[in-house]
């Protein structure tokens, strides 16, 4: 096949386009560090979550919430919207959490000096090991779930900034880039539906973190949730198996209460901004209603 001519040559040393039309470039840049003063709100149980319901950080509340389930009390948390969107994530506060200035970060004030924890599988295995639970104590098992929650950490970026950048987000379709990474998307799909063609979980019998850190990226996706109809785009029910363990996790009260915390956009009955106690999912949709972004 003969190459098409490109339409860009890199010149010898990059240059910052501030405002390059993508969707998300506004919050690009190309050197980490605070951009201004901002301390981070405190409230009152020893767990602070500074996040936003975005699948990332969807994995952290889907895990405090499911802990909460199983009446560890001690899971209590607050947590407080950072609307990277407007760059919280760039606050000195929050920079001193996360130095990557990204969300989900956790701060555990019940340790002798308080604990930041970042990245959105370590704080997935910090609070199941502090819990004791969603991660199976046996070594064999222990690593098959530790392989695939690690799994999703090293794949998910090209479903998310490889195949949902350039099919959804980038100013022009480049089919070089959707071809790319939908074939990419397909085949992690693929290693997922195999996996879980003879077995309920993807650890196996029991329910893990490794569900929990894959389910709100590819469950999402094959549930249609995620990327302009990219679930058909991708033919995601054609991955049964997915499709079912997707469908079984969806249903769980406790993945449905994770979904909604830090969520300020779509329905507002399916928005909780700030959470502080189990009763603020009882109380939302009226304080929600009429609530403008
Ligand atoms: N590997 C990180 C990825 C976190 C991440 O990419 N967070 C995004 C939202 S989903 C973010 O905060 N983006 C803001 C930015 O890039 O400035 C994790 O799993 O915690």
């Amino acid at each position: 096949m003969e190459t098409p001519p490109s339409p860009y040559t890199p010149p010898k040393v990059w240059q910052w386009e501030a405002e390059n039309g993508g969707t998300w470039a506004s919050i690009n840049r190309p050197i980490a560090g605070p951009t201004h003063d901002q301390a981070l709100p405190v409230g009152q149980h020893p767990l602070q979550l500074y996040s936003l319901a975005t699948p990332n950080g969807q994995k952290v509340t889907i895990l405090l919430e499911e802990l909460l389930a199983l009446g560890i009390t001690a899971a209590e948390y607050d947590a407080y919207p950072i609307k990277i969107n407007a760059g919280d994530q760039f606050g000195s506060g929050f920079v001193a959490v996360n130095p990557n200035s990204k969300i989900p970060a956790l701060v555990d004030r019940s340790t002798t000096l308080p604990t930041r924890v970042f990245e959105s599988g370590s704080i997935l295995l910090y609070l199941a090991e502090k819990f004791g639970a969603l991660l199976p104590t046996a070594p064999a098992q222990r690593t098959e779930c530790l392989s695939w929650l690690f799994w999703q950490m090293g794949s998910a970026p090209y479903l998310g900034g490889g195949f949902g950048h350039f099919y959804s987000y980038a100013p022009t379709k480049i089919k070089y880039c959707i071809d790319r990474f939908a074939m990419e998307s397909k085949r992690q799909l693929d290693v997922l539906d195999r996996h879980l063609a003879d077995k309920p979980y993807m650890g196996g019998d029991e329910y893990t973190i490794a569900d929990i850190a894959i389910w709100p990226w590819y469950g999402a996706l094959v549930l249609n949730r995620m990327y302009d109809n990219a679930a058909e785009f991708l033919e995601a029910s054609s991955y049964t198996h997915v499709m079912r363990w997707a469908e079984a996790i969806a249903a769980r009260p406790a993945v449905q209460r994770g979904r909604m915390v830090n969520r300020t956009w779509g329905l507002p009955e399916e928005q909780l901004h700030e959470r502080h106690a189990a009763s603020d999912f009882d109380t939302q949709t009226q304080d929600k209603i009429g609530t403008a972004d």
